[in-house]
């Protein structure tokens, strides 16, 4: 199986038992997925709250949504490119696309530039592929999720031995890094006892780097993440106005975030990939916020239709924008600024004009700073 997974396209995998609620890592993990959504972590992703007929959290344990489960597959693929971090220094005035999302592939000779992809796609692809190959050798129910099923693929990765939990809360192969992201197979299949693995082993040590780098205090504590108040649901998942707090922290993120990755020391000498689909588009790295806010309806079609950015949608992408467009301190955006904030779009109108008085504020206080004390 390990041998067609890499033929499929990925870059480790492997394959965890499904032994219900009797097993007691499974009764664990079940305890902090209901521990988590109680607490109120999951902000407004009411997909994670969903529960079946008996009040039971469908995400808390495999056999839940899916009784038949006797395994899972585990495939991961890397997704590193050769382009700096948002940690990097860069143009004043840039922005920070995550690096999941900049995904790409080339449509030919006469083409210009990468055409967006998905890494749902991409990783669904290679994980059909896989199915099949399954299929032929045995009789087996299967299912295939990439982020959408009802299971916590990171918990899944660990047993099946891809990585452990970094205090990120991300996936971390010894060889690879955490570039990764994860596609599962659900199936019916039991695992023999002789091939049930022992979860990688915790290589995070002493380190917290991950946790004092997170600008809005979201890694709450080692491995548990009030996702809340991450960047990446604020700026992804999060309708409406963004709670004024956290507007700062935010910096220049305007899709997504990698900082809790970048920091971390076991990313310093992960591989580049270059997979097929998973080309970054260069123009995604560090783009202007000004390219960003200029786009209509069809600029922002042509760039981000079929890629991850899609999911934000154009509005939510403006209001990511002003908010960085305030924490960059340049007066040169005040004109957008203005102009949206005399638009319609309450939600872009009023983050707008939080960004013109941050600009402002700054611009006072460089003031302040350079004026001759006499
Ligand atoms: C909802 C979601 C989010 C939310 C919440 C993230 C979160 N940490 O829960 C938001 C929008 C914030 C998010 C952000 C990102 N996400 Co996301 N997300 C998901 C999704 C759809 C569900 C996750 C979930 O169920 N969370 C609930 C909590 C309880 O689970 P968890 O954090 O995943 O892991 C817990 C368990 O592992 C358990 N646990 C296991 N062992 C131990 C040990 C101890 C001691 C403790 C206390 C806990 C513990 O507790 C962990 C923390 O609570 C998964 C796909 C999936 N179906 O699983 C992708 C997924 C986790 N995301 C992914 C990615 C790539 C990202 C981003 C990097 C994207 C970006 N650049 O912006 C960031 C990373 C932020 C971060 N540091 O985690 C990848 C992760 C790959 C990897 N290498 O880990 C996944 C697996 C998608 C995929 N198919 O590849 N994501
Ligand atoms: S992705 Fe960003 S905001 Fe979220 S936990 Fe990591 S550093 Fe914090
Ligand atoms: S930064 Fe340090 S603590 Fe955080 S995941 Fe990486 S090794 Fe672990």
């Amino acid at each position: 199986m390990r041998d067609q997974a890499m033929g499929a396209g990925f870059d480790v995998a492997g394959v965890a038992a499904v032994a219900g609620l009797a097993n007691d890592v499974e009764q664990l993990d079940a305890e902090r997925f209901v521990a988590w959504v109680d607490a109120g972590r999951a902000g407004e992703m009411e997909y994670l709250k969903r529960r079946d007929e008996h009040g039971v959290l469908l995400r808390s344990g495999v056999q839940v949504a899916i009784p038949w489960a006797r395994s899972v597959i585990v495939c991961a693929l890397n997704y590193n490119a050769s382009a700096p971090h948002s940690m990097d220094e860069a143009e004043r005035g840039a922005g920070w696309i995550a690096r999941y999302a900049w995904s790409g592939k080339n449509s030919g000779p006469e083409s210009d530039g990468l055409l967006p992809t998905d890494y749902h796609g991409e990783l669904l692809g290679r994980l059909r592929r896989l199915e099949a190959a399954l299929h032929s050798q045995q009789q087996c129910e299967t299912r295939c999720y990439v982020d959408t099923g009802p299971l916590v693929e990171r918990s899944a990765a660990v047993k099946a031995g891809v990585g452990w939990i970094g205090k990120n809360t991300c996936v971390l192969n010894q060889h690879l890094g955490s570039w990764l992201l994860l596609g599962v197979i659900v199936t019916s299949l039991p695992v023999p006892e002789r091939l049930s693995l022992q979860g990688a082993a915790d290589r995070c040590g002493t380190c917290t780097r991950c946790i004092d780098a997170c600008p809005t205090e979201a890694l709450v504590a080692p491995r548990q993440m009030d996702a809340s108040r991450c960047i990446a649901y604020l700026t992804i998942e999060k309708k409406g106005a963004i709670a004024e707090e956290l507007r700062e922290p935010m910096g220049r993120q305007v899709f997504g975030c990698d900082i809790c990755q970048d920091v971390c020391p076991w990313n310093r000498r992960a591989p580049v990939a270059v997979k097929e689909g998973m080309s970054a588009r260069p123009e995604l790295v560090n783009p202007a916020l000004e390219w960003l806010a200029g786009m209509d309806a069809a600029e922002f079609k042509r760039w981000f239709k079929g890629s991850p950015v899609e999911r934000t949608r154009r509005k939510r992408l403006h209001r990511n924008v002003a908010i960085a467009m305030g924490n960059s301190g340049e007066e040169r955006f005040l004109p957008q600024l203005e102009a949206w904030g005399a638009g319609e779009d309450e939600v872009l109108a009023e983050s707008a004009a939080w960004a013109i008085e941050q600009i402002r504020r700054q611009a006072a206080a460089r003031r302040m700073e350079y004026s001759p004390t006499r």
